[in-house]
C-alpha cells in the first residue's frame, strides 16, 4: 500500500492508510488530504485575514496579529463526510474513500471566539462564513455560474464555542500548504467540511448561508414536520473502524491475534466498541486503550481467538457513543453520498 494512498493528482486527494494506525496522533506526512481546487499560493507577509459583516469593527489582521492573541491547542480527528464510500453498494458517487478518509492532529492556533469579540459581533447575528483563498469551477452538475470559493458557514452560536479553532500548526510544526497554510479553521466533532483551509475572510451573516458547499454540496435531505429539506452537513457521527486485520487477508485457524482500530464520535466520547463474527447477531466488548480525548479518535483492541474451521469469515466493528447512540448495520440512504456510519464489513478467509 503506497503510503498515503492518492486517490486523485488534481485537486490533490489523499488517503491515510489506516492499516498504519498505531497511536492517537497520525503523522504529517499521512495526513488525509482533501482538496476541491488547486492549493492557493499564498505569500504569508501579503496575506491578510479580513472579519467582515455584521460587526462594530470590521478587522484585517495578519499572522502575526494572529499568532500573538491567546494559543490555544487541541486534539481532534478529522474525518471528511464521504468516508468509507467505497463500501457502499450500489456505488454512489464520490471520491472512493475506504477507511483513511480521517486523521487525528494537534492543532495549535486562536479560538474563532476571541477574533468574533474583538470584531465585536453585532445582536443581528446569525451565521459566520469562512472563506478559503482557493477558488475554481465545478465540473458536476448541478454546478454553480464561474469559479467559486471554498466556502463554509457557522451558525453564530457554534462560532463561539471556543474549541473552534483558528490555527497555524498541525502537531507541533507550522501548518503546511496542502492542509491550509498560513491559517484554517478546525470546528472539532463536525465532519472535515467545515474546517476551511486557506481561510481569507470570515464575513458575519445575518442571514443563513446557501453557498454551493452546504446547499448542493455537503448536505443532506433532514425530514422536518414531515418536509425533507436540504440541511449543510455538520456534527460527526458515531463509528469504529477496524485497522488490523486488513480486508481480505487470511488469517490462520485456532489463532491468537489482536483486532485494533479507532473509533470516533465527534463532540462525543466513545463509551463502548463492541466486535461482531456473525454479521451482527451477537457482539462482544473489545478494550478501549488509552484515556478518552474529546474530539479525537478512540483507540481499542480485542483479543481474539480465531475460528477452529477454515472458510469466510465477515468481522463488524460497531461503536457507541456515550449518550447512547450507535451504529446502524445499513447506511440510512436520506443520507445519500455522505455520512456513512454503517458497520463496516471486513471479510476474511480463515486458512
Ligand atoms: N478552503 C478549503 N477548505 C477545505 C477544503 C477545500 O477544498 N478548500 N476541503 C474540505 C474537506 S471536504 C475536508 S474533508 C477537509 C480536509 O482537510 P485536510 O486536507 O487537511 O485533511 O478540508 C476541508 N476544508
Ligand atoms: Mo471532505
Amino acid at each position: 500500500m503506497s503510503d498515503p494512498i492518492v486517490l486523485s493528482d488534481d485537486p490533490e486527494v489523499l488517503e491515510y492508510p489506516f492499516n498504519r494506525l498505531d497511536g492517537l496522533i497520525t503523522p504529517n506526512g499521512r495526513f488525509y488530504v482533501r482538496n476541491h481546487f488547486a492549493v492557493p499560493e499564498i505569500d504569508s507577509d501579503s496575506w491578510r485575514l479580513k472579519v467582515e459583516g455584521a460587526v462594530d469593527k470590521p478587522l484585517e489582521l495578519t499572522l502575526d496579529d494572529i499568532k500573538s492573541m491567546p494559543t490555544r491547542t487541541l486534539t481532534s480527528t478529522l474525518e471528511c463526510a464521504g468516508n468509507n464510500r467505497i463500501f457502499l453498494t450500489p456505488p454512489v458517487k464520490g471520491v472512493k474513500w475506504e477507511l483513511g478518509g480521517a486523521s487525528t492532529a494537534a492543532w495549535t492556533g486562536i479560538s474563532l471566539a476571541d477574533l468574533l469579540n474583538l470584531a465585536g459581533v453585532q445582536a443581528t447575528a446569525a451565521e459566520v462564513i469562512l472563506e478559503g483563498a482557493d477558488c475554481g469551477e465545478v465540473k458536476e452538475e448541478p454546478k454553480p455560474p464561474g469559479p467559486i470559493h471554498f466556502a463554509r458557514s457557522l451558525p453564530i452560536a457554534k462560532a463561539m464555542e471556543k474549541d473552534v479553532l483558528l490555527i497555524y500548526q498541525m502537531n507541533g510544526e507550522q501548518l503546511s500548504a496542502k492542509h491550509g497554510f498560513p491559517l484554517r479553521a478546525i470546528v472539532a466533532g463536525w465532519y472535515a467540511m467545515a474546517s476551511v483551509k486557506w481561510l481569507s475572510r470570515i464575513i458575519v451573516s445575518e442571514t443563513s448561508f446557501g453557498g454551493y458547499f452546504q446547499t448542493t454540496d455537503y448536505a443532506f435531505w433532514q425530514r422536518q414536520d414531515g418536509h425533507p429539506v436540504r440541511v449543510p452537513i455538520s456534527r460527526m457521527l458515531v463509528k469504529a473502524e477496524i485497522a488490523y486485520p486488513l480486508p481480505n487477508q487470511t488469517v490462520e485457524r485456532n489463532c491468537r491475534l489482536t483486532i485494533n482500530g479507532a473509533a470516533w464520535a465527534g463532540e462525543r466520547l466513545v463509551a463502548k466498541v463492541e466486535i461482531s463474527q456473525d454479521g451482527g447477531a451477537s457482539w462482544s466488548p473489545a478494550k478501549l486503550v488509552g484515556e478518552p480525548v474529546r474530539y479525537a479518535w478512540q483507540l481499542w483492541e480485542y483479543a481474539w481467538l480465531t475460528p477452529s474451521a477454515p472458510g469466510k469469515i465477515t468481522l463488524l466493528a460497531r461503536a457507541t457513543d456515550e449518550t447512547g447512540e450507535t451504529q446502524p448495520l445499513e447506511h440510512d440512504p436520506d443520507r445519500e453520498n455522505y455520512m456513512f456510519n454503517f458497520c463496516l464489513p471486513v471479510r476474511l478467509e480463515v486458512r
